[in-house]
């Protein structure tokens, strides 16, 4: 049985750009047969910026809903909060004091993230990647399908399972990243030159799984290209179709090539016009289940049942690691 693993912080309204880079991975991944998939909520990293209360609380049972809503299959899949299985804090704690400073400073996210904060840096902006890798190594996960960005993550999470596993014996599995070709690093569609991020000050740059229909259509139609009019796949010298055409692609699982051939002769105008309605169709599909869900009691059923299973494996691990590093009594 393959373990696959993967959190999503609830800092904002999810985007297409999420969707693509973590969820249909984590989709794809679940159609395989001996799998079993944790996907958590990753509150506690949410909290590394600053966060309002009600809005926090509010993007939690969102992300929740959205994440039925996209098709995790519950005979397979375990949906819980990082904040209710306390052994995420506890490991962190452990990871912490056998990461470096110098390697914590050395993250992209961080010094991407460290610049934007007006009211000063936490030390919990820093100290991300560790409480990472103690959600990974938790529970022993094989495989955890992220975006391009979370790819150094999950190297130094590598690193920190192996560095742990050699000075303390055999602990932790070492995990391995699963990134698709297509769809791991989707821009923004105001600057094509920027990740398309939940937590963009322009709406324009990104679609939230929840736009309005109309909005995210008209988010397409206007998204920054260049004027050759020629539709052609070339990331370096066409970031804003290209872009674009990845996105077509990763919905409709056809070739970039495949693609171009079906607009050889068409204008932006016409691709866009194709591709607002794909788009349009699968936001349709996505939020019909999330307003279900969003409203019925069986959310926090599977919360709990979820947090419950999440804390029977998790706290036998740490119990583990506590006793290697000789800390407590037993
Ligand atoms: P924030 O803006 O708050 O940093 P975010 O939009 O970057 O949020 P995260 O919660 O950090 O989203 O990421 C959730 C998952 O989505 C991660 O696996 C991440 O790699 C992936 N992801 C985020 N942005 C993109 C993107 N533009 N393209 C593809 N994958 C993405
Ligand atoms: N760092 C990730 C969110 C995250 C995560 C994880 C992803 C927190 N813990 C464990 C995979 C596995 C992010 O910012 N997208």
């Amino acid at each position: 049985m393959r373990r696959v693993l993967t959190g999503i912080q609830p800092s904002g309204h999810i985007t297409l750009g999420n969707y693509l880079g973590a969820i249909r991975p984590l989709l794809e991944l679940q159609n395989e047969d001996d799998v079993e998939l944790l996907v958590f909520i990753a509150d506690l990293h949410a909290i590394t910026v600053p966060q309002e209360r009600a809005k926090l609380r509010s993007n939690i049972k969102e992300l929740a809903a959205l994440l039925l809503a996209c098709g995790l299959d519950l005979n397979k899949s375990h949906l819980f909060i990082q904040s209710e299985v306390p052994c995420h804090n506890q490991l962190g704690w452990v990871m912490e004091c056998n990461s470096y400073i110098g390697e914590l400073e050395r993250m992209t996210q961080f010094k991407d993230k460290k610049v934007k904060q007006v009211d000063g840096v936490s030390a919990g902006l820093l100290t991300y990647p560790p409480l990472m890798a103690a959600d990974i190594l938790l529970y022993d996960a094989d495989l955890v399908p992220v975006g391009e960005d979370q790819k150094q993550h999950l190297e130094i999470t590598r690193d920190l399972a192996t560095r742990f596993n050699n000075k303390y014996g055999e602990t932790f599995k070492v995990p391995e990243a699963y990134i698709l070709k297509t769809g791991a690093r989707i821009m923004s569609l105001a600057d094509p030159s920027k990740k398309m991020s939940k937590s963009d000050s322009n709406p324009k740059g990104y679609i939230s799984l929840l736009d309005d229909i109309n909005v995210a259509k008209k988010k397409i139609k206007s998204a920054v290209t260049d004027s050759d009019n020629k539709i052609k796949f070339d990331k370096d010298n066409k970031p804003g179709l290209s872009n674009l055409i990845t996105i077509y692609s990763a919905l409709t699982n056809k070739e970039l090539s495949d693609i171009e051939n079906i607009y050889q002769d068409s204008t932006y105008q016409k691709f866009k016009e194709d591709l607002a309605n794909i788009i349009g169709d699968f936001l349709t599909n996505i939020q019909d289940k999330y307003n279900y869900y969003i409203s019925s009691d069986n959310m926090d059923l599977i919360l709990n049942s979820g947090r419950d299973l999440a804390y029977h494996y998790a706290s036998r691990k740490l119990q583990k690691v506590y006793h290697k590093i000789g800390l407590g009594r037993y």
